[in-house]
């Protein structure tokens, strides 16, 4: 399987890791770490050497109750840090945004993956982005707004709503000249969910698989771990630990972390159990 990122092929036939690069005061565990540019390009070559195959660039929080950010501030933080590290990485980069004005922007400073974490409050406009410039798309399942989301967890069958959602996106997507094999999808943990709508997300994990797209989990430090766990965020290393096991095991192809060194060991340990010829 790959994900084809305008003029490059990611191969996913052993799941790739993508580090979480939060270039922001206030994500949720690691807030204000990397909002300095070179810090954030040092850690993010860091990652690289680490095992990780993309870097996911990210200029706002999406954490429930975050303030949003202004567009030119989102621009502000992510491009000199995604103008820097294509000079320095053959690694692809993603933007992880819900604004068209700050995907184009990051796409047109190197960036060939979009991660979409606007759900079903999408911008028509991003879907034009994604076409005309034949980035790779991520497709997250998200409801509201980070100050709102937390309210908007009454579904029926969680994961059948989310199944039509991101069926649904990837259909419109294509129907527009955007190349199934440049779509990805991610039901969004922690997004608009409690802890047990994650819980069951990750234990139904095979009927997003069984879309066909290559399918990115998303529980890095997550709340429903710190649920179960009853450990603030940064003391979940063990519980994204099975979480990421567990989604490989049922065909997870992109883990989307923070701790690359140790996620990578997971990752290659999952695959030499289930998948030897790709270990
Ligand atoms: N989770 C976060 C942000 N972006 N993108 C995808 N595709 N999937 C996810 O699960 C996902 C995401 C939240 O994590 P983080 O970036 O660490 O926190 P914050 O949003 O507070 O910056």
């Amino acid at each position: 399987m790959i994900l084809r990122a305008r003029d490059v092929s990611i191969v996913l036939d052993r799941p790739v890791v993508m580090g979480i690069l939060n270039v922001t005061p206030d994500s949720f565990s690691d807030g204000g770490l990397w909002l300095d540019p070179q810090r954030a390009i040092d850690h993010a070559l860091e990652m690289v050497a680490d095992g990780a195959g993309i870097i996911d660039v990210g200029g706002e929080s999406t954490r429930p109750g975050a303030e949003p950010v202004p567009a030119e501030e989102e621009l502000r933080r992510v491009l000199p840090v995604i103008e820097n590290l294509v000079r320095e990485t053959d690694v692809p980069l993603s933007i992880d945004t819900r604004k068209p004005s700050v995907a184009e922007a990051a796409i047109d400073a190197g960036a060939t993956i979009v991660n979409d974490t606007s759900g079903e409050q999408l911008d028509p406009d991003m879907d034009k982005i994604i076409a005309s410039t034949g980035a790779a798309i991520i497709i997250m399942h998200s409801r509201g707004t980070p100050a709102t989301m937390r309210e908007l967890t009454q579904y029926g069958d969680i994961v059948a709503n989310v199944v039509a959602f991101l069926q649904r996106r990837a259909d419109e997507l294509q129907s527009i000249g955007v190349a199934r094999d440049a779509i990805a999808i991610d039901p969004g943990f922690g997004f608009a969910k409690d802890a047990g709508q994650s819980l069951t997300m990750l234990r139904r994990f095979e009927e997003f698989v069984a879309l066909g797209y290559p399918v990115l989990a998303g529980t890095s430090r997550k709340s429903f771990i710190g649920a179960v766990l009853d450990t603030n965020e940064a003391d979940r290393l063990e519980g994204t630990a099975v979480t990421v096991g567990l989604a490989v095991a049922k065909g997870a192809r992109i883990v989307r972390v923070h701790d690359v060194r140790e996620m990578s060991r997971v990752v290659r340990m999952a695959t030499a159990v289930i998948d030897p010829d790709n270990a």
